[in-house]
């Protein structure tokens, strides 16, 4: 008799695909975790997690900070990217080798060759903190695809549709998950449920997300 794949979700090495040209590559980026922490702790150091206010006056519940020659960036003027981190007055700081290198192998196992990311945009949850369903398109083209990496505490993706009321399915994103979108799936609706309470053995009571983007 055979075990029923109760935790298929955990297992490393699956890819899950969420839709014609949407993929989560399970645990791609564990193998990668001793050169990616150190230097996600060298941009903190540089541009710190902060909280953004939307256009509406509401204050974000994840924190943010971005590397890259553009950073995505929310005030009450709007959402914008820009070359400067509006903290420091400076520079973001760039993205290390060691992302630019997994987005782009990531992008490529998804099918998506030569992504060269100018953005990376970098969510902090602690736990209570969410994302509200959203289509990403401050971005100037939508032929490149988007990579998400996550860190941490694992969460609850919401994986929508074009429409903002089209039914959303909920997919478990843990530690070293890389989703991949593009193409056809590039402008679907998406969030992230309150982060729980339990913490992650490696990087405690938090979930990172970095999202590598073609910005500009
Ligand atoms: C979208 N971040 O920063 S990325 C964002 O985990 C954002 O911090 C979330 O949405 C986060 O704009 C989610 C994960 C993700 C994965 C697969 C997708 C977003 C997707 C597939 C299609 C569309
Ligand atoms: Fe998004």
């Amino acid at each position: 008799m055979t075990t029923p794949d109760l935790f298929g979700d955990l297992d490393p090495g699956r890819r899950t695909r969420l839709g014609p040209d949407a993929w989560v590559l399970r645990g791609f980026a564990l193998p990668r975790m001793d050169a990616l922490l150190p230097a996600l702790a060298g941009i903190e150091a540089i541009s710190p997690f902060r909280h953004m206010k939307t256009p509406g006056g509401f204050v974000m519940s994840a924190a943010l900070s971005n590397c890259g020659a553009l950073g995505w960036t929310s005030d009450r003027r709007g959402y914008r990217y820009s070359p400067i981190d509006p903290e420091s007055g400076l520079p973001w700081p760039p993205i290390p080798e060691a992302f630019a290198r997994l987005a782009r192998e990531a992008a490529a196992a998804a099918g998506f060759e030569d992504f060269a990311p100018d953005a990376c945009l970098i969510n902090r949850y602690l736990p209570g903190a969410r994302m509200s369903l959203h289509q990403d398109r401050n971005e100037r083209d939508f032929g490149a695809p988007i990579v998400s990496v996550s860190l941490g505490m694992s969460a609850v993706f919401l994986f929508g549709g074009p429409a903002r009321s089209d039914k959303a399915v909920r997919v478990p994103l843990h530690h070293g998950d890389v989703a991949v979108w593009g193409g056809t799936d590039r402008l679907r609706y998406h969030g992230i449920l309150p982060l729980g309470e339990r913490p992650h053995p490696l990087l405690g009571a938090r979930r990172i997300n970095l999202t590598f983007r073609k910005a500009g």
